[in-house]
């Protein structure tokens, strides 16, 4: 599951969408648009890289607003608790993220009891006790839903810059399962604790682009490297490809 605020993010849903293809993730995928952004067009584009489009409406930052701006919409993440219609189940990956290799065990080598899990964040190459949003696990849930929505007004309990990151890691606090570090290769691991990086590279599943977003300038070294592969290979793909074949 993943969650598009702006048209302009469009290109990392296509290249996520397709990392996803690639390595035969076979869970129902589906990407909250919000309302204001969708259109028919976009609604296509995204479905031909296996997105199903779910039209969410905006769940704005409460209190001060984070001085990054993309981050103000982030609390719109937590509209995953209220699907339960769709699975019981959800791993929610920013549109920053791609996938390297399968993740689907998320799903069920869990322990039943988990409502939250992620991997811990890393701050200019501190190892932090809070956790990174882009990538966690979650139960959907309407009464969960509604005491997130309400929780979150408490903006004293954690710090607005981080936004929806800040308050889930607040929120679950010591109930959050930590995941590995493959599971959300924060690229910030690559800049700034290389030796940890080097050691785990070849295992990383989910990864991250924290620090360097790869587009629309595509940097083509180090972790956007795996980007930049992704998505000329999907280039590729989608030429000549007009269905997906799952
Ligand atoms: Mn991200």
């Amino acid at each position: 599951m993943t969650l598009l605020t702006d048209p302009v993010f469009t290109r990392f849903a296509e290249v996520l969408g397709y990392s996803m293809i690639k390595q035969n993730i076979r869970a129902k995928k589906i990407i909250m648009v919000l309302r204001t952004s969708y259109n028919e067009q976009l609604q296509r584009t995204l479905e031909k890289v296996g997105w199903q489009v779910k039209v969410v409406d905006l769940i704005p930052q409460p209190g001060k607003q984070a001085s990054t701006a993309r981050f103000r919409t982030m609390f719109t993440k937590l509209r995953v608790w209220s699907l339960t219609d769709e699975c019981d189940r959800a791993i929610m990956m920013d549109l920053d993220t791609i996938t390297l290799k399968n993740f689907e065990e998320l799903f069920y080598i869990l322990p039943e009891s988990t409502r939250f899990a992620a991997a811990p964040d890393n701050f200019f190459g501190k190892y932090k006790f809070e956790i990174n949003a882009g990538v966690f696990v979650c139960k959907p849930d309407q009464e969960e839903f509604q005491r997130l929505t309400i929780a979150m007004n408490d903006t004293s309990k954690y710090d607005h810059n981080l936004a929806e990151q800040a308050f889930l890691s607040n929120y679950y606090g010591l109930n959050i399962l930590r995941l590995p570090f493959i599971y959300n290769a924060n690229a910030a691991i690559e800049k700034f604790n290389k030796a940890d990086w080097v050691q785990m590279e070849s295992q990383i599943k989910i990864m991250h682009f924290t620090v360097d977003k790869p587009y629309p300038t595509v940097t083509k070294t180090g972790p956007n490297t795996y980007w930049y592969n992704a998505a000329s290979e999907y280039d590729e793909w989608s030429k000549n490809s007009t269905q997906i074949k799952l």
